[in-house]
C-alpha cells in the first residue's frame, strides 16, 4: 500500500504517535493507501512551522512577481502530474477519472495560475484628499491560514483555498478530510519541488472533532480559518474562531434550485440540469437537487431527463466512459441509501434509478413529493433529484426561497425580463441562467443563510487572506 504522510516543515514525516489508518477505495471497498494519523500534537507541530516561516522566512517578504513564478512552477508539476492527482482523488473517493483528472486537476492549476496572476496585477486605491493627505490601501498578508477541506473535490477545493491564500504571501497549514488525503500530500510535495521554502504550506491528515482539525480551529497563532463542508460543521468552527477572534470563511452545504420554466429550450435545460445533479453522484454542494418544472412542459421535461438520468454509464470510476461511480464512503452511502429507501414511505415515487451495486446510487429521479418533504429540505449529497411541477413565476420563486440553504440556483427561461428580474429575486450567492457550474475565478463565491459566511474569488479572497492597511499620508506640509 502506498503511504501518505503529514508534510511539516518541508519534509513528509509520521504522525508524533506513530499512528496511521487507512483510506479506502470506494469502488473496490478496500484499503488502498496508508495515511499518518494526526492529532492536535502533530497540528501544533505544523502551526508552529507555519508561524517560524511566516514570522522568519523568505516567502511573505518576497515580492509577488517572485512569489507568481513559484505557484507557475507548481501549476507546471500538477499538469505533469495530472494522472497522478487524478487517480489519488479516484482512489479516495470514486469520482470517475474523466472528472478527476480531467476536471479537478486542471482547476487546481488554473487557480494557482489564476491566484498568481491576480495578486501579481492587483490594484489598489489610492485617495487624494481635499485636506491635502493621500490615503492608499496595502493588501498586507494575514499571517497562518488553517485550510479545512471536504471529500466531495479534495485536489480542487484545497487549491481553491491553498493558492490565494500562498498568493498574497501567507503561510498555510491545510487538514484535508479524512476520506481523500492523498492528493494533498502530493500536492505538498509539488510545491516543495516547485521551490516553495520549508513551512509555507503544510499538510496535516487527521480527523476533525477532538482531533487535528479542531486544533487547527482553536490554535491562538491561526490567523485566518477557511472552510468547507456541512452547516453544522461550520458552526461548531465559527464558534471556535470566535473564542480567538479569529476570521473565517464558511462554504457549507446546499439545497440548490433549479427552475425550469415553459419559455425555455427544454434541450438546454435538459442538459444542464443532468449535470446539475449527477456530476460527482450528486456529491456537489452546488447540486441541482430541487427541480421545480413549469406545469406546461412537466411531463415531457421529465420524459428527457428521465431518459437522460437512464443512459447515464455508471461503473468502474478509473474507466474513462463512466459518469457515476460510486459515493465516497460506506458512510456517506449509508446516508443517502436512506434517503432513497424513504422516498416511498414519505409519499414519493422513484420514477427512476435507486440503489446500484456496492456503494452506487443510481441517477434517481423522484416525483409525488412535496415541499416539505425532508427530501427536498435536507441536503442529500448524492445522485436524487426532487421534481415538483408549479404554474407561475411568483410560485417558482417562493419554493425556490424556501430553504435554509443558499448557496446557489439556476434558471432555465428564454425571456431577458424573465431571467433578470428571478435572479435579483432568488436568495443565492450565485445564479446561473440557461448555464450551470460556470465560473469566472474573479467572481464571488460563497452562500448566504445555512449555506455560509463570506464569499472567496478574485478580489473576495484578497480581502479575506490580507489585512488591508490604509497609509494616510500628508503631501502638501506648507514650509
Ligand atoms: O463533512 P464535515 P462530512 C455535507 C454533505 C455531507 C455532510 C457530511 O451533506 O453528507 O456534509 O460530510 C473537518 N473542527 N458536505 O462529515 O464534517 C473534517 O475532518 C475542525 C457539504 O465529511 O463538515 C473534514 O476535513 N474540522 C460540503 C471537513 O471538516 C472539522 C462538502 C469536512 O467535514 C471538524 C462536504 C471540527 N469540529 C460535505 N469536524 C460542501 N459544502 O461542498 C469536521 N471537520
Amino acid at each position: 500500500m502506498e503511504f501518505f504522510g503529514h508534510i511539516i516543515d518541508g519534509d513528509e514525516v509520521t504522525s508524533a504517535s506513530d499512528a496511521t489508518f487507512a483510506s479506502v477505495d470506494p469502488y473496490l471497498r478496500q484499503p488502498w493507501a496508508e495515511v499518518a494519523l494526526g492529532d492536535a500534537t502533530d497540528a501544533d507541530r505544523a502551526v508552529t512551522a507555519a508561524r517560524r516561516a511566516f514570522d522568519e522566512g523568505p516567502w511573505p517578504r518576497m515580492g509577488h512577481g517572485e512569489r507568481a513564478r513559484i505557484l507557475h512552477r507548481l501549476a507546471d508539476l500538477i499538469e505533469a502530474h495530472a494522472d497522478e492527482l487524478g487517480l489519488a482523488d479516484t482512489r479516495d473517493m470514486g469520482k470517475p477519472i474523466s472528472q478527476s483528472r480531467g476536471n479537478d486537476v486542471p482547476r487546481a492549476a488554473a487557480n494557482f495560475r489564476f491566484f498568481a496572476d491576480h495578486a501579481r496585477l492587483s490594484t489598489a486605491d489610492t485617495l487624494p484628499m481635499d485636506s491635502g493627505h493621500h490615503t492608499y490601501t496595502r493588501f498586507e498578508a494575514a499571517g497562518v491560514v488553517a485550510a479545512i477541506a471536504p471529500w466531495n473535490f479534495p485536489l480542487m477545493l484545497e487549491t481553491w483555498k491553498v493558492a490565494p491564500a500562498l498568493a498574497w504571501g501567507n503561510t498555510v497549514v491545510l487538514k484535508p478530510a479524512e476520506d481523500t488525503p492523498a492528493s494533498a500530500t502530493i500536492l505538498a510535495r509539488l510545491a516543495l519541488e516547485a521551490g516553495l521554502p520549508p513551512g509555507v504550506l503544510n499538510v496535516v491528515h487527521g480527523y476533525g472533532p477532538d482531533s487535528a482539525g479542531q486544533a487547527l480551529t482553536e490554535h491562538p497563532y491561526v490567523d485566518r480559518i477557511t472552510f468547507t463542508g456541512e452547516s453544522g460543521t461550520g458552526r461548531i468552527i465559527a464558534a471556535a474562531a470566535a473564542r480567538n477572534l479569529t476570521p473565517v470563511s464558511l462554504e457549507l452545504g446546499g439545497k440548490g434550485a433549479n427552475l425550469v420554466f415553459a419559455d425555455a429550450n427544454l434541450d438546454t435545460a435538459v442538459d444542464w440540469s443532468i449535470k446539475a445533479i449527477f456530476t460527482n453522484s450528486g456529491q456537489v454542494c452546488l447540486a441541482g437537487s430541487r427541480l421545480y418544472v413549469q406545469r406546461d412542459v412537466y411531463t415531457e421535461f421529465l420524459r428527457r431527463f428521465t431518459a437522460a438520468a437512464e443512459a447515464m454509464m455508471i461503473g468502474d470510476p478509473n474507466d474513462e466512459a463512466t459518469q457515476i461511480g460510486p459515493l465516497a464512503s460506506r458512510e456517506h452511502y449509508t446516508k443517502v441509501r436512506d434517503y432513497v429507501e424513504t422516498v416511498e414511505s414519505e409519499g414519493g415515487t422513484i420514477l427512476s434509478g435507486g440503489l446500484g451495486d456496492g456503494w452506487t446510487v443510481r441517477p434517481t429521479v423522484v416525483t409525488d413529493l412535496g415541499q416539505d418533504a425532508r427530501h427536498s429540505r435536507e441536503e442529500i449529497f448524492g445522485p436524487l433529484a426532487v421534481v415538483i411541477p408549479f404554474d407561475t413565476e411568483a410560485e417558482a420563486v417562493t419554493l425556490a426561497n424556501d430553504s435554509h440553504y443558499g448557496l446557489n440556483a439556476m434558471l432555465f427561461t428564454d425571456n431577458l425580463h424573465r431571467a433578470h428580474r428571478v435572479s435579483a429575486a432568488l436568495h443565492a450567492g450565485t445564479v446561473w441562467v440557461n448555464c450551470f457550474f460556470v465560473r469566472d475565478l474573479r467572481a464571488p463565491f460563497g452562500g448566504v443563510a445555512d449555506s455560509g459566511i463570506g464569499r472567496e474569488g478574485g478580489n473576495f479572497s484578497r480581502e479575506f487572506f490580507t489585512e488591508p492597511k490604509a497609509v494616510v499620508i500628508q503631501i502638501n506640509q506648507s514650509e
